[in-house]
């Protein structure tokens, strides 16, 4: 059986982690943005190339683009979306033209991924992310007292975030109100309490159904372009996978993802299988959905979560955590023998080891993205491997 192609995800020249540290973890290929350009418009060919240049130089080559940034004008459909449409198809093209055919992007409004805590201390000595749901509640009611913020828990979950918040402190407090709205890596927009409020207030009455019809006006616009170009284009799940400040959030079960794949009906409108954030409920059953939308899935996110009672979870080994990322990556492989027999010349899914644990000598750096330190990842990736030639191995020797 084929391997799946070993991606690192690389935020372009400020990340503390170098390319040639990335290769020594055996990744072939980089997945990258244009990070310091996320206000929508549009990606200068030349930066592209340039950073592409820097890609190859270090021998690797470019082979998903995450994220290029969708504005909140298209997520509302203002009347400023037409401009920021232009771009993004103007991005889109500049890509293409670089060579890089996949790219990622997401549409959760206001927040990207959402994690109450980026140092919670594991048994070994190492540090995981966590998202804490009785901390969150805890903020959103008596912290940040959005309007109606009521509506959004039941009495049971108010109760228990009001004793959470008498035990907090107000270190802890702030450090979770930094980790919440002023921005993880790859967020788009960092706020204050007021900026915060008033971006969410945007969304005051926007449905999940007015927000996935705002998507679907997006995919009808961009994916025809992206067909001429070939380019594959993939969602990002909401992560965490449910609605978080009453914010609509559309991309989070299997419902949501048939919804928006029979939206526009194209190859070219896929998705990133994203195990992490789909990994956040129960009810998503991951290997069942790899089978289900395996021919639209361009690009993979491997990580685990470990689910807990009440909604908090915390990211766990790759191999550990409540998914079982050895049948997901079966079904990934399995898809990629479908597409072999179809003749599908992008058989090969691009798979990246999503985050990892603060670990070794990364402990204590001074400049670390939460989530992507270079050991956790180096580890997560060669776990990952290791699943890939056992399946390989073992298909091999059956046959
Ligand atoms: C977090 C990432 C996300 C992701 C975007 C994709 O680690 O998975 O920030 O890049 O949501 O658009």
């Amino acid at each position: 059986m084929r391997l799946m192609e070993e991606c690192f995800r690389w935020y372009g020249p400020n990340d503390p982690v170098p390319l040639n540290h990335i290769r020594q973890a055996g990744a072939t290929g980089i997945v990258s943005a244009l990070h310091h350009i996320y206000d929508g418009s549009p990606w200068p060919q030349e930066a592209i190339l340039a950073q592409k240049a820097q890609i190859e130089a270090a021998g690797m080559r470019w082979s998903v683009v995450e994220s290029i940034p969708v504005h909140n004008s298209i997520k509302l459909a203002t009347t400023d979306s037409a401009r920021y449409i232009g771009w993004y198809k103007d991005t889109l093209r500049a890509v293409a033209r670089a060579g890089i055919s996949t790219v990622c992007y997401n549409f959760m409004p206001v927040v990207d991924w959402t994690r109450t805590e980026l140092m919670q201390p594991l048994a070994n000595g190492g540090y995981a992310l966590r998202f804490d749901a009785v901390d969150f509640a805890a903020y959103d009611l008596f912290v940040l007292k959005r309007p109606r913020v009521e509506e959004s828990y039941s009495e049971r979950q108010i109760s228990l975030a009001g004793e959470r918040l008498a035990e907090m402190d107000q270190a802890k407090i702030e450090r979770i109100e930094r980790n919440l709205i002023a921005g993880l890596p790859a967020t788009e927009r960092q706020f204050n309490r007021e900026s915060f409020l008033t971006a969410l207030a945007e969304y005051d009455g926007v449905t999940p159904d007015t927000l996935h019809d705002n998507l679907a006006r997006f995919l009808r616009e961009i994916v025809p372009v992206a067909e001429e170009i070939g380019i594959r284009l993939c969602i990002h799940p909401d992560d965490p996978a449910f609605s978080l400040y009453g914010l609509p959030r559309i991309v989070s079960t299997a419902a949501d993802v048939r919804r928006i794949l029979s939206a526009v009906d194209s190859p070219t409108n896929g998705i990133t299988f994203c195990t992490g954030s789909y990994g956040t409920r129960a009810d998503n059953d991951l290997p069942q959905m790899v089978r289900e939308f395996g021919p639209r899935i361009h690009f993979a996110h491997l990580r685990n979560v470990q689910r807990e009672n009440d909604g908090s979870f915390y990211e766990a080994d790759h191999l550990g955590g409540s998914s079982d990322m050895p049948a997901v990556i079966l079904a990934l492989m399995q898809e990629q023998e479908r597409r072999v027999a179809e003749d599908r010349i992008d058989w090969q899914i691009p798979l990246r080891p999503d985050h990892g644990h603060l670990l070794a000598d990364d402990i204590g750096k001074e400049r670390i993205n939460p989530g992507y330190s270079l050991i956790g990842r180096l580890k997560g990736l060669a776990e990952i491997r290791g699943v890939m030639h056992g399946i390989a191995t073992a298909v091999a020797q059956k046959a």
